[in-house]
């Protein structure tokens, strides 16, 4: 007889990657910790793989074997200007903002760059709306709507929802299912909260995870990918202060920001950066109040880094 069985190999999802293991689920919907081969990219959340129990001195351990080619991939740079993937199989990104902390456009408009090149629809989601129609609140509900104007009228799906109020994440609900959706934007505005919304049995879940793999699972410092009832996924990802994406092209730049590839053709220099060339469609658009002046002046910061 045989003393060792060959080797089987079979898929599964990335959960979450804690850096020396990643917790990945089975189709069967059985949870292990596993070691990715060296030769591997950089596992995600979301990611596809194949993966091989090993049995040997009494113990099994799961080896990710194979990264299955990614859909989308949500990327960016590192400290040392190195991309790194943080998401994958992802089709909506939930930009996700909030009365408070306050919305930073800079950091929204980075988003959608950063989801238009990548291939992934970027959704603004207004979280927390309790604190702007509570009257205690001192924040004037204008402000926060009409930044989600802006984002409307610029050709994005926008949402609004609340955790903390019944109604809360009906509309949200609706964008979400049957897609693969990754939760992003600043540390507090309720990434998580929403999560666990959705998610009722989360630490149930969170809990399932620790137990299998060991790992105490750290949801906020990690991206970890949930799947939902109804089909699709989601991905709760950790806080921001920002998105870098000058390493972009112009072009890819100018895909987040669709109202300006709508004006575009009617510059007289197919070339036109829309700054300092005269007849120019963008600013043309911008004077007559179709494109807002925030969204231009940060199109503007964002094409022209180096
Ligand atoms: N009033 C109100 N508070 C909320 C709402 N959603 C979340 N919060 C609160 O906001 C705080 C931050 O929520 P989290 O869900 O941890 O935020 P996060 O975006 O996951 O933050 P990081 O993981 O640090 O990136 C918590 O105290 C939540 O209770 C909401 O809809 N309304
Ligand atoms: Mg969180
Ligand atoms: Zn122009």
């Amino acid at each position: 007889m045989l003393d060792f069985a060959p080797m089987s190999t079979y898929p599964a999802r990335v959960i979450a990657n804690f850096g020396a293991s990643a917790a990945i689920i089975d189709d069967k919907g059985s949870i292990k910790r596993a070691q990715p081969l060296k030769k591997l990219d950089l596992l995600v959340a979301g990611d596809k793989v194949l993966c091989t129990d090993e049995s040997g001195s009494g113990e099994t351990t799961t080896r990710v074997t194979q990264l299955q080619t990614r859909s989308t991939v949500l990327a960016r740079p590192d400290r040392k200007r190195q991309l790194k993937p943080l998401a994958a199989n992802v089709t909506r990104l939930l930009i996700v903002i909030s009365p408070k902390p306050a919305p930073e456009p800079l950091l929204i408009d980075q988003f959608c760059i950063a989801a238009a090149s990548a291939g992934i629809q970027p959704v603004i989601v207004l979280n927390k709306v309790d604190q702007i129609d509570s009257s205690a609140s001192e924040v004037t509900p204008g402000d926060y709507t009409g930044l989600l104007d802006i984002y409307r009228q610029a050709g994005f799906p926008t949402a609004l929802c609340s955790t903390k109020t019944p109604a809360g994440l009906d509309q949200l609900s609706e964008l979400i299912r049957q897609q693969t959706s990754v939760l992003v934007g600043q540390s507090g505005v309720g990434k998580s909260s929403i999560v666990k919304k959705l998610l009722p049995d989360q630490e149930v879940r969170i809990g399932a995870i620790s137990a299998a793999t060991g790992i105490g699972a750290h949801t906020t410092t990690v991206s970890f990918w949930y799947q939902l009832e109804g089909g699709g996924a989601l991905i709760d990802s950790p806080g921001v202060r920002q998105f870098a994406v000058d390493y972009l092209q112009t072009q890819q730049v100018e895909s987040g920001f669709p109202e300006i590839q709508h004006w575009r053709d009617g510059c007289r220099f197919a070339d036109c950066t829309h700054s300092v060339e005269p007849d120019c469609a963008v600013k043309s658009a911008l004077d007559s109040g179709d494109i807002s002046k925030s969204r231009y002046e940060n199109f503007l910061r964002l094409s022209q880094a180096d």
